[in-house]
């Protein structure tokens, strides 16, 4: 398997076959070939494991880890009542294989033709695929207790930060497939230090005060990185499921009492729950399911990801999405020992999965991304504001929130599906919630994952990386803020062979990172490139052997302040 793009490495913890034993179809563990007999696909223990693991690697996220269906549809042999895609076994070996091998439209990716899986590995999935899937096992409090690990206490850590750099404008850019984040100075580009985390690291937040990174991996590994640090690094970890994509601290101070940087939650994907820690510590404090009623027929799901969790600076509140139910909870953390009655539960869309603040603080706006809906909550006064149609699977990262003349404030999302960057006016008034403008990027086809700005340019960014055109794909496009037109393409240099993916401002608003993310073995081919956001040229190539498969990048400052 080439270990590149959006497929992760095997995972040493969540070969789910081999911890809790398959579902059916299931041999002796003696034997090793997989065999056919009538309907029935059987696979060798070896096989299992193997299919589990490639499974979860690189199919859950989408698919589910109990292949209900979220952002892609069910991957299960018969097919559900009322769903629109056949069964796999309806599907057969060779028609599963057509879907792995080329990909859709829809935003499946090809794994086949991209080489991230081969032949093989494609034949083994699409048996695997036939099976039912095997159950997801428990994960609780003790077991994370088991595995959190305080490596620098409290009290041994600097009072003051232990270097004259400008820690506010560190940038925390995430080494994908090495498992690692680098800080990098945002003032002289330099590297400040590497520190090992989770397998695929996902997404980093910054701790209210901004001193502390937090890093979430796809292993439910979460780091507490130490930028005071004479050269900063991890002080604590723990783990707080076997998948995981989201992480987020609490912020708020007001009459309510000062609770920036004393809890940090962890949304599980696997299993579906959320960890409350210490923020300074790590260590587990709560854990609450998300298991629920779904959206409309009211069916128990007990695969309910959480999604994205942002955090209010209002209120003592965490917006906690869960994907498969569709429900949006607003979890007041003001009484630990009374988290889940004081948790209002919103019903929304389906699927719910990435999104961020308006302008003014007020209102959250997520994606329900199989929907192809934008849901807008009024998390002041803890109601649904409404529901807007966008287009072919929304993807906003947190959005981007433009001010322009004619509108008034815009926020903005792309779209997976299709080529659309739409402007969502969220000014009060006639055309508040109104879309007021879609653009399409130059060429065809989407593929976009974020959009970007900071208060002080004059443009908004977007990236297109699972483009099928290579050339679309290493570029990213930016936008007038007046003329809400694109005014320049950006294609990366011919040396650099990866995605362009997500963008970042600078602390001042005046450069732009963005990741090339190449493979692994290619150092060369990856790089970190930094605009002039004001003579909209490309001003640094940060490079070297430890850039490998850089993705998300996140400043200190516009992280802790929630700028986009
Ligand atoms: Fe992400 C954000 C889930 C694939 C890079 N990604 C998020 C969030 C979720 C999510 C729920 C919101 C977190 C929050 O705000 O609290 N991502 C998923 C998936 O389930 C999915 C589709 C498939 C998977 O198996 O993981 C997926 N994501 C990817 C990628 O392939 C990307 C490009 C590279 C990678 O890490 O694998 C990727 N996701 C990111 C980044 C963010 C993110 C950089 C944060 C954006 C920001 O500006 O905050």
């Amino acid at each position: 398997m080439k270990k590149t793009g959006y497929m992760l490495k095997a995972s040493m913890v969540f070969a789910l076959a081999a911890l809790v034993g398959c579902g059916g179809g299931k041999k002796d563990a003696t034997e090793e070939e997989s065999t056919q007999t009538g309907d029935e696909i059987v696979l060798s223990d070896a096989e299992m494991e193997k299919a589990s693991s490639i499974y979860f690697n690189t199919c859950a996220g989408c698919h589910g880890t109990l292949r209900l269906g979220a952002t892609g549809p069910h991957l299960l042999p018969e097919a559900p009542e009322g769903a629109t895609a056949p069964g796999t076994r309806q599907l057969g070996t060779a028609g599963i294989t057509a879907f792995i091998m080329n990909g859709t439209p829809g935003g499946m990716p090809d794994w086949g033709k991209q080489g991230v899986l081969n032949d093989e590995e494609i034949n083994l999935l699409a048996r695997f695929l036939q099976n039912d899937p095997p159950p997801i096992p428990p994960f609780t409090i003790d077991d994370m207790r088991a595995r959190w690990k305080v490596l620098i206490p409290v009290e041994d850590r600097p009072t003051k930060p232990q270097h004259d750099k400008n820690w506010q404008n560190f940038f925390g850019v995430i080494l994908r497939d090495a498992g690692q984040v680098a800080i990098i100075d945002g003032d002289t580009k330099e590297k400040i230090s590497i520190v090992k985390t989770g397998f695929a690291v996902h997404i980093l937040r910054s701790s209210a005060s901004g001193r502390y990174f937090y890093s979430i991996g796809r292993d439910g590994k979460v780091t507490l990185i130490d930028t005071w640090m004479e050269t900063p690094g991890m002080v604590a970890e723990g783990k707080a499921s076997f998948d995981a994509r989201s992480v987020e601290v609490s912020k708020y101070k007001g009459p309510l009492g000062d609770f920036r940087d004393k809890y940090l939650i962890v949304g599980g994907y696997t299993p579906s729950h959320y960890v409350v820690m210490d923020a300074l510590t790590l260590e587990p404090l709560k854990v609450v399911n998300t298991s629920g009623k779904m959206l409309g027929d009211g069916e128990f799901l007990e695969e309910a990801r959480v999604a994205a969790i942002v955090s209010s600076h209002k209120d003592p509140l965490w917006i906690v999405n869960v994907k498969e139910t569709g429900m949006v909870w607003l979890v007041d953390y003001s009484d630990l020992d009374k988290i889940e009655e004081n948790t209002t539960q919103i019903p929304t869309a389906q699927f719910l999965h990435d999104g961020g603040w308006d302008v003014t603080g007020q209102y959250f706006l997520v994606a329900a991304n199989a929907s192809n809906k934008m849901v807008v909550i009024d998390v002041t006064n803890k109601k649904l504001e409404t529901i807007i149609e966008t287009g072919i699977k929304p993807h906003p990262g947190r959005g981007a929130n433009v001010n322009n003349s004619q509108y008034g404030n815009l926020w903005v999302t792309g779209h997976l599906g299709e080529n659309k960057i739409t402007f969502i006016c969220t000014t009060p008034g006639e055309n508040q919630w109104k879309v007021v403008k879609e653009l399409e990027l130059p060429g065809s086809g989407g593929g976009n994952l974020f959009v970007k700005t900071h208060p002080k340019s004059k443009y908004l960014w977007a990236d297109r990386p699972l483009n099928n055109d290579e050339a679309l794909a290493k570029s990213v496009f930016v936008i007038d803020k007046e003329s809400l037109e694109v005014i320049k393409t950006f294609e990366a240099p011919e040396k650099y062979k990866g995605r362009a993916v997500h963008m970042e401002y600078n602390k001042a608003g005046d450069e732009v990172w963005v990741c090339i993310w190449g493979v692994m073995d290619k150092p060369e081919e990856n790089a970190i490139l930094v605009y002039d956001d004001k003579s909209l040229t490309l001003k640094e190539e940060i490079t070297g052997d430890w850039v490998v498969t850089p993705t998300g990048k996140f400043n200190v400052y516009n992280t802790m302040n929630d700028i986009y």
